[in-house]
């Protein structure tokens, strides 16, 4: 018998044993070998890579084949149940889908590198946070929650921010949400809230979105959730991109050093993008053109070497400080403020790289956070304690077996050693014949680890529970911090919320609902409930102000700071192949933009010459910023909005409006759109009548005139891609 079990994995180069697994020391630190950590991933990973290059079809088992006709008796058949590569090919065919996840189907994800700013080990054992500088391969994957796996991305969702930290002590996966709060207090109602939010069950609508009775029936019944439902309400419910969202644990944790000292934990992720939402009719429309929006954007960015990054970080409780804030810091529904706690920020993750392949990779990964490793514990929140149950549940549900966490994108980069055995598809040959413990014939291993042997992972030694059997509610007061939100978003946001809330209030049946929703508000704030009722045509409520407050807290909202980097930032110059001069014009200018990181996209009528795309294919949600070329401007004389004549300015050459390659009005509606999306927006020369002919005066902020293509210009349109959206558009009343 070989002295100890050894978990085997083929390599590219050959079968390594599982003490020399061979990229953990380039993987863990980066300091013992060349190889960086994105190298080392790659070779784990490019191990399962397949590469059909200069090869013949083959059977699942090896056969060379050719498989384009089946096997028939005469060319007209019938066909013959011996044909064994038909079968296999349909079967394999017939069960190309699992199912897909309950909550959080839609998603999409990339290969990243997470590195510690410094030596932590002062406040937790985690090994991947005890060297400054030392590098941890991770995958994220973001996701919507409500949709199905094909819904759109742009639809008014909550989303989910989940990270696995292959770390050299095993997996630690981080699943949180771009919302600190959450809808609930107890694991037991998920399914309740899941049922109320998903699709109507007599006919699954609506898809994507919570505009329905049944969600807002839950949302009113269930007062815990109001916090929670103003922040997708407001900007975080439409994010601009996945790279441009913040992401939390959500729930308390403990940190907890090699000592066994602990403390409380909030984890937070800070875009370095910078946080940045759309407006309403903006994510509407790209869920209408370009369903695909938030995952095109990262996995373009990536593509091109833009890489996205985020600070993790964490709020610092004392275990004494549990009940300190006026709030139980167990209860999900409550944000810490930072007035109270701020974040130390312990370290940075970028994302690098692409899957190779959706379904093996994003698809089949699983996050779970009872994924967890040394240094790092649960709290006693009941969603937390709930939540470690539920998603082991699900991948056995989803993969048909416990193997799951075999499959390459699962496997921890480090090796594996228990007594657990066999089930379906087990994909290691175990050489332990004493698979059991206590056992002495294997010599007792795999041998136990704890605290100080081993570095094995430890519960907190200071932990204690103790208390009666009850089935009773854990928090209250679910308005007090759902009112400081309120009270600490901008007034463009707050409106965003009213408008929001009238949105999906409008399209319930249930005049009871609606009613119910202005009462909830009313605990909120009486000009939410009074703007809301009018909005829906009910009677407007008298204050109820048992929960009113005027406290703010900082860093709460989406909309009303500048960003932190523009690149991957997309400006559509508008231009004309019947004037080429104004093709030109955007080329002088596209340096500059890309020196900051971001592309200059010319559009005319058709491609070539320069042309990056087409009006037919060009809308104002392609464009963070939107340009007018001098000399185009009777392009914009059809539009429909206002069907307004030509403007005065008669350009250089024939650019008509009407035109046969795009749809009537295209140009001008770009324009408008952009504008009232609060995009910036700016013109060249002549192309300033386009904009005063749609009513937009050239003095607003954000709008951008100038005769020539000088440096000044583009730091303009720089600076107003920084600011993002120009708040002043929109109509205000509170
Ligand atoms: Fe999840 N959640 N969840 N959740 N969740 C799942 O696990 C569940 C909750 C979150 O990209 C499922 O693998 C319960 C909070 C993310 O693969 C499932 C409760 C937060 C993802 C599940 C919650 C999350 C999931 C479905 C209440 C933010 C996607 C598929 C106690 C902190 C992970 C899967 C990915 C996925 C259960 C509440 C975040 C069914 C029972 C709170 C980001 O197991």
């Amino acid at each position: 018998m070989l002295g100890h079990l050894l978990l085997l994995l083929p390599t590219a180069v050959g079968i390594v044993s599982a003490a020399g697994c061979p990229y953990a020391a380039a993987a863990f630190g980066g300091k013992t070998t060349n190889v960086t950590v994105g190298e080392a991933y790659e070779q784990f990973l490019s191990q399962f890579y397949l590469n059909d290059t200069d090869s013949y079809m083959t059977t699942d088992f090896g056969t060379p084949i050719q498989d384009q006709y089946t096997l028939k008796v005469g060319p007209r058949g019938p066909g013959l149940l011996e044909d064994f590569m038909f079968r296999q090919k349909l079967q394999r065919f017939d069960h190309e889908r699992v199912p897909e996840r309950v909550v959080h189907a839609r998603g999409t994800g990339a290969h990243g590198v997470f590195t510690s700013y410094a030596n932590w080990s002062n406040i937790t054992a985690a090994s991947f946070l005890n060297e400054a500088g030392k590098q941890t391969p991770v995958f994220t994957r973001f996701s919507n929650v409500q949709g199905f796996r094909g819904s759109p991305d742009t639809v008014r969702d909550m989303h989910g921010f989940a990270t696995k930290f292959y770390t050299d002590e095993g997996n630690f996966d981080l699943v949180g949400n771009t919302v600190p709060v959450f809808f609930i207090t107890d694991a037991i109602q998920f399914p309740d809230l899941i049922h109320a939010v998903k699709p109507e069950p007599q006919n699954e609508i609506p898809q994507g979105g919570t505009a329905h009775d049944n969600a807002w029936d839950f949302f009113t019944q269930q007062p815990s959730s109001i916090h929670t439902v103003l922040w997708f309400m407001a900007g975080h419910g439409i994010p601009h991109t996945f790279r441009h969202v913040n992401g939390y644990g959500v729930h308390t944790f403990r940190f907890v050093t090699a000592s066994g000292a602990s403390k409380l934990v909030k984890f937070h992720w800070k875009s370095l993008q910078g946080v940045a939402s759309k407006v309403w009719e903006e994510a509407q429309a790209s869920a209408g053109k370009n369903i695909d929006f938030m995952r095109q954007d990262l996995y373009s960015n990536i593509e091109v070497g833009r890489y996205p990054e985020w600070e993790l970080g964490v709020q610092i409780m004392e275990e004494s400080q549990v009940l300190a804030f006026g709030f139980d810091l167990l209860d999900p529904t409550k944000i810490v403020p930072e007035e109270y706690v701020p974040i130390t920020w312990l370290g940075k993750m970028q994302l690098n790289a692409n899957p190779m392949n959706y379904f093996a990779e994003t698809e089949q990964i699983g996050m779970h956070p009872g994924h967890i490793v040394r240094g790092i514990d649960f709290s006693e929140d009941p969603l937390l304690q709930g939540r470690l149950y539920s998603y082991h549940d699900t991948q056995l549900n989803r993969h048909g077996g416990p193997n799951f966490e075999q499959i390459p994108i699962n496997r921890p980069r480090v090796p594996v050693h228990n007594n657990n055995r066999d089930g379906v598809a087990q994909q290691f040959i175990p050489l332990n014949n004493a698979p059991y413990t206590p056992n002495s014939l294997d010599n007792g291993n795999p041998k136990q680890a704890n605290q100080t042997v081993g570095d094995g992972f430890f519960t907190t030694p200071g932990r204690q529970a103790s208390g009666h059997l009850v089935r009773t509610p854990p928090f209250s007061d679910f308005y007090t911090q759902a009112r400081l939100f309120w009270n600490s978003l901008v007034p463009a946001e707050q409106q965003f919320v009213i408008n929001a809330i009238v949105f999906e209030n409008s399209k319930l049946t249930h005049a009871s609902v609606r009613q119910k929703t202005v009462e909830a508000m009313n605990l909120v704030d009486n000009t939410l409930a009074v703007k809301v009722a009018e909005g829906l045509g009910l009677p407007v409520p008298k204050p109820n102000p048992t929960y009113y407050h005027n406290n703010k807290t900082s860093g709460v909202g989406s909309f009303g700071k500048p960003l932190l980097s523009v690149a991957g930032m997309q400006v559509g110059f508008l231009a004309s192949n019947a004037y080429p001069a104004s093709i030109e014009q955007g080329r002088s200018i596209s340096a500059s933009l890309e020196a900051a990181g971001v592309d200059l996209i010319i559009v005319a009528e058709t491609l070539g010459n320069g042309v990056n795309a087409t009006y037919s294919i060009s809308d104002a949600i392609s464009f963070d910023a939107v340009i007018v070329a001098d000399g185009v401007e009777s392009l914009f004389s059809v539009n429909s909005f206002t069907n307004q004549p030509a403007t005065d300015k008669v350009p250089p050459t024939k650019v008509t409006a009407a035109s046969s390659l795009f749809p009537a009005g295209r140009p001008s509606q770009i324009l408008v759109d952009a504008f009232k999306y609060g995009k910036p927006v700016g013109a060249l020369g002549g192309g300033s009548a386009a904009l005063t002919s749609f009513g937009i005066s050239l003095k607003r902020p954000g709008v951008y005139v100038a005769d020539s293509t000088d440096s000044s210009f583009v730091k303009d349109i720089i600076d107003g891609l920084y600011t993002f959206r120009f708040l002043d558009r929109f109509a205000l009343e509170v």
